[in-house]
């Protein structure tokens, strides 16, 4: 028996009516057992086009003997069921289901990367984990997703960079701060730091090879590392951590960007 989580996002038409259906559809699946649901939040959309809906976010925790491909494709067809149709990568969607966890379990296939490589800095998957999966251990980050949301709540906001995750020659420190337009993150690329403590809005981004790293692991809310690069240990750190691969800068500016985004605490002015 597997216990496994699962992220449920929806920005397009009723959300909350939608969780309910996907999880009347996972209860009623064969091989699925003790599924129990998250509250549900409301949360600003992370990433993508710009002008899409808030998200109604939720987390499943469930029991189950299908393998991680069987459960993977019930997912699948329960957002067909509810009729998702694909808009691109981070694009408006009807239900989203993404398998989280698959116990304590490190899956790559083609159509699968378990854990889901961007839940550990992600206030919308980690709020509403907490109350009912605090304990579960996500097997990457090395510690429980309790401590990955304090985490976020109490270290300062800096980024560390490790293993040239951006090359020298981009200029990043203004076009990475350009392209994250957010309210309340304000971003500084590079600069050594103040007391971040008490500059909620500020997010400091630090660059530093591994042998540097060592002092900022414990102040950094985020580390960032090259894939096929020298990772930092679990011993030396546990909290989140993102692996970013290919040299593209685009799509390493939107990702940190997307990052930072989701790190920020969620509010949502509900008028
Ligand atoms: N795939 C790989 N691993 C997994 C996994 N663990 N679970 C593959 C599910 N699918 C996995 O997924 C793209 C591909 O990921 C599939 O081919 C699948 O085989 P998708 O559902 O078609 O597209 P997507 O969800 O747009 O892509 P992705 O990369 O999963 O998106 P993210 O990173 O999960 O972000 N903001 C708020 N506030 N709330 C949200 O819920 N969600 C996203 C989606 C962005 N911003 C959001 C939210
Ligand atoms: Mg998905």
């Amino acid at each position: 028996m597997h216990d496994c989580l699962i992220s449920f996002g929806s920005n397009l038409g009723d959300g909350f009516g939608l969780l309910e259906r996907a999880v009347d559809y996972l209860r009623a699946s064969k091989g699925i057992t003790e599924l129990r649901v998250s509250p549900s939040i409301r949360t600003p959309p992370v990433g993508g086009p710009p002008g899409q809906s808030d998200y109604v976010n939720a987390v499943i925790r469930l029991q189950t003997v299908l393998s991680a491909a069987a459960l993977h494709q019930r997912l699948l067809a329960a957002e067909a069921e509810l009729g998702r149709v694909r808009r691109g990568r981070w694009g408006s969607r009807t239900v989203d289901l993404d398998l989280l966890l698959y116990g304590e379990l490190q899956i790559v296939t083609d159509s699968l990367t378990v854990p889901h490589p961007r839940m550990s800095y992600r206030r919308f998957v980690l709020q509403p984990a907490v109350p009912i999966a605090a304990e579960m251990k996500h097997p990457v980050c090395g510690c429980r997703l309790g401590h990955l949301l304090e985490c976020l709540e109490r270290k300062p906001n800096r980024i560390l960079l490790v293993n040239n995750v951006l090359s020298a020659e981009m200029a990043w420190g203004e076009a990475l701060s350009a392209s994250i337009e957010h309210p309340g993150a304000k971003v500084v690329f590079g600069e050594l730091p103040h007391p971040l403590e008490h500059d909620e809005g500020l997010w400091h981004i630090l660059q530093v090879d591994s042998a540097q790293a060592n002092a900022w692991l414990g102040s950094s809310k985020l580390l960032v590392e090259r894939k096929g690069g020298d990772t930092v240990p679990n011993s030396k750190y546990c909290g989140p951590r993102l692996l970013v691969e290919g040299f593209d800068e685009a799509i390493l500016k939107a990702e940190l960007a997307a990052a930072v985004q989701a790190m920020v605490p969620i509010k949502i002015d509900d008028g």
